[in-house]
């Protein structure tokens, strides 16, 4: 029986059902043990609430990396999504370059950006050094705006494979050996997700049933890590968590107090169900 050991390190934000208090369920529920590194504690998500709190954990980061080190705990895979200092990304990679199993798999959510704009607090500063966790990765998640971030491309919000075809290979040139970019829609209504690899492009449309529901690029990161965890391909689980994205907005749309994350729990035994 496979049973991998995941690190994931990205903020806590006490309210808004977004990064860990997503990925830690939804991970743990796919059947692997699941660390966490907080990067910050906030109130809430920056999504919508005004005045939140933030704590930056990032000088606890060096004394949780060697404490590691000196147990001899090691991981078989890492999810890294929100971070929250420039600084923090160096720690992150470190952590990276000495907690891991031999060949490690290195998921990085550059969760940093959405509809063409950076989220409150970054700046072309945090992309650089986003842009060296990124190239890093064995999987990398971006949606379009935080790849036209990372490769300075320009945003766009109707575009064609082309463009599609040469954020990934832009991405790839920086480092990630895959691409999955998230929000790819080439006609109205639809959505999607791109696996890309090595020039091999795969696609999987999707009907989108809203834009900008808060949360949805965590739990899809989060789906995706536990299905590959799982041993689905990297095809498959971009899939499944796609599916499972769908089916956790649907949960959400018709509760209109419900705007800042969605109904991922009641979704879980669907995703179950996918990975069987
Ligand atoms: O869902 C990404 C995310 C994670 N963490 C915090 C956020 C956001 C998006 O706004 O504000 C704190």
């Amino acid at each position: 029986m496979m049973y991998k050991r995941v690190l994931t390190i990205q903020d806590v934000s006490c309210v808004g059902q977004c990064s860990l208090t997503v990925a830690l369920p939804i991970v743990s529920a796919c059947g692997c043990e699941c660390a966490v590194l907080p990067s910050a504690v906030l109130s809430t998500h920056t999504g919508g609430f005004q005045g939140w709190t933030f704590r930056d954990l990032t000088e606890d980061m060096p004394a949780i990396r060697d404490h590691w080190i000196k147990e001899n705990i090691k991981f078989d895979a890492f999810y890294t999504g929100y971070l929250g200092s420039t600084k923090q990304v160096d720690y992150v990679r470190s952590i990276l370059s000495t907690t891991g199993v031999e060949g490690a798999l290195k998921v990085v959510d550059p969760a940093m950006a959405d509809n063409g704009k950076l989220y409150p607090g970054f700046d072309m500063a945090f992309v650089e050094s986003m842009k060296n966790l990124c190239g890093e990765a064995d999987y990398l998640l971006p949606n379009i705006t935080e790849a036209c971030f990372l490769t300075g491309m320009e945003y766009r919000e109707t575009y064609d494979e082309a463009y599609v075809v040469s954020l990934c290979e832009k991405l790839t040139a920086q480092g990630a050996k895959s691409i999955v970019l998230t929000g790819v829609g080439y006609r109205p209504g639809m959505t999607g997700v791109v696996v890309y690899k090595a020039g091999k492009i795969e696609y999987y449309e999707h009907k989108k049933i809203s834009t900008g529901c808060h949360g949805t690029g965590d739990v899809y990161a989060s789906a995706f890590v536990g299905a590959l965890m799982k041993g689905k391909t990297a095809f498959e689980s971009a899939k499944i968590a796609a599916d499972y994205t769908v089916k956790c907005i649907e949960n959400t749309i018709d509760d209109k107090n419900h705007w800042y994350g969605v109904k991922f729990e009641t979704a879980l035994p669907n995703l179950m169900k996918m990975l069987e």
